[in-house]
């Protein structure tokens, strides 16, 4: 039976999460990227093969980048976008001598993942990541302070993001600005207020169309070169899956991704499955996309979230929440057994608790929340998988 790969991510050597925790959470996989390496220069042979070593010393393989970002420029099309085009190709062959098979890499703007707090505490006492509306107006109409920013509001919204930046401490209001443009981990990007509006008004005239232009124009260039060094893409869903800051979004749901697909058929034109990107709308049938796109899913991010009439969203367990990770695994079991092919997942994010919640590591990624989901995970499939198939 052919089950799946399980992996977390590293964030490298500085991450207080050793390799040694992962091993010893039952991984076989690391997921990481170079993230010294500046944003659009090509990550050469010997930087890969050292961290390559690294893993491999601890017992464990690294064939699964994340990421490889892609620089705004070509996001935008802007500057020096064709340099670094090549320069992704380029990383793109060098990966693939040191035995990676699969790059994740996002296409939305400016930010990677967007969450207003980082702290939020669920009632068993262990903090989760949240998006709430009203502090995302909060930030973009009354600190921001961004040009028009009220057209993209209802009034109902307006009047929730002034009350709650009237409630708000200055040192809440600091903090707030910092979770959201100061770069969660594995964003690559930090922005002070000048220059996140500055990244904004790079996006002038660009509407989604444009922007898939943009991807589109992107992948006609690198895909033939992931076909030749056998490197299967994997492109991540947005996540907020909906506009924020007037930006455009095009990897939301089964209409964007088909919209993807149909222009540019190769398997190596793949996804990254977020379930926990994809399932905070609700139009999202996570399993039926499974089953749709099942032969280009590459990599898997598995966790749930749970969402709110107002738009409000926080990261809950693994197998609760709005996710119906029970059909997710099935059909991704069965998937795997049409397809002969193991698929990396990854337990993306985990709560802080336990040991973790007097320790200072990345939002979203502490050991014992990851370890916990991916515990559930590991259950899960083999429950569902021995039911079905032995
Ligand atoms: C985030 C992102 O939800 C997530 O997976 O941690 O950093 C994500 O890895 C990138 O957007 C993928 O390119
Ligand atoms: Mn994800």
């Amino acid at each position: 039976m052919i089950t799946l790969t399980q992996t977390m991510r590293w964030y490298g050597p500085d991450d207080p999460v050793s390799l040694s925790d992962i091993k010893q959470a039952g991984c076989s996989g690391v997921i990481t990227a170079l993230h010294h390496v500046k944003n659009g220069e090509v990550w050469t042979i010997a930087d890969i093969n050292k961290r390559k070593q690294l893993i491999n010393a601890a017992g464990m393989d690294w064939k699964v980048v994340e990421s490889v970002p892609v620089h705004e420029d070509i996001k935008t099309q802007r500057g020096n976008f064709e340099i670094f085009i090549n320069n992704y190709k380029q990383t793109i062959r060098n990966l693939a001598a040191c035995g990676i098979e699969i790059i994740t890499y996002n296409f939305m703007p400016v930010l990677d993942w967007t969450r207003t707090d980082l702290s939020f505490k669920i009632n068993d006492g262990s903090k989760a990541l949240r998006f709430e509306k009203a502090a995302l107006v909060a930030f973009d109409v009354f600190i921001l302070k961004r040009k028009n920013a009220e057209k993209d509001y209802t009034n109902v919204e307006l009047q929730k993001g002034k009350q709650r930046f009237e409630t708000m401490s200055d040192e809440e209001k600091i903090v707030l600005q910092k979770n959201i443009i100061a770069g969660l981990p594995g964003s690559e990007e930090s922005f002070t207020l000048e220059q996140f509006q500055q990244a904004l008004n790079k996006y002038e005239g660009i509407n989604e169309a444009k922007l898939r232009e943009h991807l589109l124009y992107f992948l006609q260039q690198i895909i033939p070169v992931a076909e030749e060094a056998k490197i299967k893409m994997a492109i991540h869903p947005d996540d907020p899956p909906f506009a924020i800051f007037g930006l455009p979004r095009i990897i939301k749901n089964a209409e964007d991704i088909n919209a993807l697909i149909n222009k540019i058929p190769s398997v190596n034109n793949g996804l990254c499955f977020c379930t926990g990107s994809f399932g905070v709308s609700a139009i999202n049938d996570l399993p039926a996309m499974v089953k749709a796109f099942s032969e280009r899913i590459h990599f898997l991010h598995l966790r749930s979230t749970k969402r709110n009439d107002d738009g409000d969203f926080y990261e809950d367990n693994h197998l609760e929440g709005d996710v119906n990770m029970f059909e997710v695994m099935k059909q991704i079991i069965i998937s795997m057994q049409k397809t002969k092919t193991s698929i990396p997942m990854r337990p993306d994010h985990g709560h802080q608790m336990l040991d973790d919640l007097s320790k200072k590591t990345n939002p979203g990624y502490s050991a014992i929340g990851r370890l916990k989901g991916l515990a559930e995970l590991r259950g899960l499939e083999m429950g569902i998988a021995k039911s079905l198939f032995d």
